[in-house]
């Protein structure tokens, strides 16, 4: 059977091989064939062939749109339509997206390429696509009415335009937004510089924030929703669906993190202090670089790190408000903290027998309980680690460091086994053998602080 990584390799094979052929010099081909992707799994593009060097980046959970050449212009299809996406193993959401996927998938171009995008409706109303933070024509901004009419129902407009500049951009639809954005229609635009040796990375991973409002046991999302979501996603995905980042130890890494939610989100990692390199606006020069540990992305923009990878281990990265970390949670639900519940909970199983009290120790053992669900839902707190329950959901995933990773691989190399005398311990009245002998023991090293 070939996956899903094949696959795409060979699309972008094809792309290369039709590129070289002579009919580069026609100037009256058809539309580029739509390229359609059913899974949410991490689709890696190998890196290219011919044509300007670049190092793909990994979209968790999400994959590259192919390109053709045609005489000297790169040409890309999209197609909005209506999509089913599984935001979590079992749960399937009805959205609008592209090429079969909400998000849409990533667009990757160089810098210096002239490119030409075709966009085909299959959505029931108008729609456009806004380049964000690209600098083009003004006629090819996507805003409808502003820059051009609307797309209608079943019909093809093509925007054509030069990058640039590289960075880091989005897109998403400039026509009836609040209800097409919040039914998942949103992609990243990358383009690479032309020059590859300027700020090269070994890994380069990219996240889109989002956000849905689906009731439990319902499919499509509530467009009126302004600020009370209850599905946090990167790629449209959940924790714990949604991917590790994995890395091999002293790789250079990025983290490019686009938000096109309603709020904020404070994307913190563990582990590690790192740089802001780049934002939708460009990069940052390395004199103005300033180590964050978390870094609040604004709505409706972008917001790149980078870190060198010299700590082993696992490392959560996750939004820091902590109800970006719950899945399908209400939150008209009264605090039982301190109440006892017991007597409560006896007169109310004599009509409801699966009734279980919340919450009156806590929310942290919502994290083991195995309650009957409604249909097409998770849990709101389900991840599982090597010690138990991770008692998070939502925004958050796992940054995996580790010896002798190849430099193409990003299969999950399962959970991190701490050296002896480097994990936390129940004190018993004595401290263990590791802690008084002299053993070696993982040194970690200040960095030298800068000067100025
Ligand atoms: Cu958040």
């Amino acid at each position: 059977m070939i996956n899903r990584r094949q696959l795409l390799g060979a699309g972008a094979a094809g792309a290369a091989l039709v590129s070289s052929q002579a009919w580069g010099k026609t100037t009256n081909m058809g539309l580029p064939e739509a390229a359609q992707m059913d899974s949410a799994a991490t689709a890696i593009t190998p890196r290219p062939s011919s044509g300007p060097d670049y190092n793909p980046v990994v979209t968790l959970n999400g994959w590259t749109l192919p390109y053709r050449m045609n005489n000297g212009v790169k040409e890309f299809h999209l197609v909005a339509e209506p999509v089913e996406r599984e935001l979590a193993d079992g749960m399937i959401a009805h959205l609008w997206g592209y090429n079969g996927q909400s998000t849409g998938p990533t667009i990757e171009a160089v810098e210096g390429d002239r490119i030409r995008i075709y966009v085909t409706n299959k959505l029931p109303e108008a729609t456009s696509v806004h380049w964000h933070g690209l600098i083009l024509p003004s006629g090819m901004d996507g805003v409808v009415g502003l820059s051009h009419p609307g797309i209608p129902p079943n019909k093809t407009f093509v925007y054509e335009f030069d990058l640039i500049k590289s960075g880091t951009f989005m897109y998403h639809p400039h026509a009836d937004e609040m209800t097409q954005m919040a039914m998942g229609m949103m992609g990243m635009f990358v383009v690479h510089p032309k020059d590859p040796t300027f700020m090269p990375v070994d890994r380069d991973f990219l996240i889109m924030l989002n956000a849905f409002d689906i009731d439990p046991g319902t499919y499509v999302p509530r467009i009126m929703t302004m600020t009370d979501f209850n599905l946090w996603t990167w790629n449209s995905r959940i924790f714990p669906d949604i991917d590790p980042l994995v890395v091999n130890r002293g790789d250079r890494v990025r983290v490019r993190v686009g938000n096109l939610t309603m709020t904020n989100h404070p994307i913190h990692m563990h582990g590690y202090d790192f740089k802001v390199t780049c934002t939708d606006g460009g990069w940052v020069p390395e004199s103005a670089q300033w180590p964050e540990v978390s870094i609040d992305i604004p709505v409706g923009a972008m917001r790149a790190y980078e870190f060198t990878a010299d700590h082993l281990g696992d490392w959560a990265i996750h939004c820091h408000k902590s109800h970006h970390t719950m899945n399908a949670m209400g939150h008209d639900v009264p605090t039982f903290i301190g109440v006892n519940k017991t007597e409560l909970t006896k007169k109310i199983r004599t009509f409801q027998p699966d009734y279980m009290p919340m919450g009156t120790a806590g929310m942290g053992d919502m994290g083991k309980m195995s309650m009957e669900l409604p249909d097409n839902t998770i849990p709101m707190m389900n991840g599982w680690g090597k010690h138990g329950p991770i008692e998070m959901g939502g925004m958050f995933s796992v940054v995996k460091v580790r010896e002798g990773i190849g430099a193409d691989d990003y299969s999950d190399p399962g959970w991190y086994e701490n050296p002896p005398g480097e994990q936390a311990y129940e004190w018993t009245g004595e401290l263990p053998e590791f802690a008084t002998n002299n053993s070696p023991k993982t040194i970690l090293t200040p960095k030298p602080t800068s000067k100025g």
